[in-house]
């Protein structure tokens, strides 16, 4: 049996801070459509696609923070892209930053959706693990605010069937942690989509800038693997406000080999065929969690954040 999603991991170049919405969007519309054109079902759009990485500025005011979100999505500039999903007959992943009136309150998350073929959102997740810090620190070249500007999301890691199959979402940081995968993995997951903005300097340990490829693509591949699942990994590129992030867009396949990845730091679609079922021969054999994984037996449950088991 075949299941075939053809799939579009649409990387982008850098965003200008200055540059509109509405510009950014017919970008993403450029992409989807040469997508079409080239048969896929599914585009993977970045992290926080629509603007520029804003938390590598600080802000004070609310409302210059706040001019960053989305308080509606679709919303007046996004509406494009999901009348194209619908009339092209394809189905995205966005990254972007949402504004929610939740609880009688603002508030603010790190969101990735999923639109169906009919331009339909079929999920949403907001992102769990925030990197970076929640005050200005002036010795850094740049700042990676994300612990300022969003809450940790309160979606956990929810999965979708869309597309033939079982979809999951994580969005950039998520990707290292390996609970990610497996919180997926342990709900039948069989593509899990993702986008990141990852830049290639790490300012409190810039002994690790030379393998940030090295570990973009170990992750994926190891998440992959270890769960029987496709990953799908799309970058923002490029020099983005003078601040280098790493390319290296892949789509994994559930063995953790690379089937297809862009060779550019700019807007560019890495395509590929990916078989649903080819999850079945690591899910029903070696990661059968059912037959050979053994929870009871793996001592402590360190549920508390941060908790390390004293010496
Ligand atoms: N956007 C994002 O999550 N980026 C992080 C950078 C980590 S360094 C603070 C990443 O894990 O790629």
């Amino acid at each position: 049996m075949t299941r075939i999603v053809t799939v579009g991991a649409a990387q982008l170049g850098p965003i200008a801070r200055t540059e509109s919405r509405a510009g950014v969007v017919n970008r993403l519309l450029a992409l989807l459509h040469q997508a079409k054109s080239n048969g896929c079902d599914l585009v993977v759009f970045p992290e926080l696609a629509l603007t520029t990485f804003f938390p590598r500025w600080y802000f004070e005011d609310q409302a210059d923070i706040d001019a960053w979100f989305e308080p509606r999505m679709p919303g007046p500039e996004t509406e494009p892209l999901f009348d194209a999903a619908r009339r092209l007959g394809i189905g995205f992943y966005l990254g972007y930053a949402e504004l929610a009136e939740e609880e009688g309150r603002t508030r603010h998350f790190n969101t990735s959706i999923l639109v169906d073929k009919a331009g339909v959102i079929v999920g949403k997740y907001r992102k769990v693990h925030l990197p970076g810090h929640a005050e200005h620190e002036p010795w850094r070249r740049f700042q990676h605010l994300e612990k300022r500007y969003f809450e940790t999301g309160n979606l956990g890691f929810p999965v979708t069937r869309a597309f033939g199959g079982i979809f999951g979402m994580c969005i950039c940081n998520d990707r290292r942690w390996p609970e990610t995968y497996r919180v997926m993995g342990l709900q039948g997951v069989e593509m899990v989509l993702l986008g990141y903005n990852t830049p290639v300097h790490n300012p409190p340990a810039p002994e690790h800038d030379a393998l940030g490829n090295f570990h973009n693509s170990l992750v994926m591949q190891s998440g992959a693997y270890q769960n029987g699942t496709w990953v799908v990994g799309v970058a923002k590129a490029g020099c983005e406000e003078g601040v280098d992030q790493i390319g290296n867009t892949i789509i994994v396949a559930p063995s953790g080999e690379i089937v297809a990845a862009c060779s550019t730091l700019g807007d560019e679609l890495a395509l590929a065929r990916c078989d649903l079922d080819l999850t079945r021969s690591f899910k029903t054999t070696v990661f059968d969690f059912a037959k050979h994984r053994e929870p009871q037996h793996y001592g402590l449950i360190v549920a508390r954040k941060g908790a390390i088991p004293p010496p």
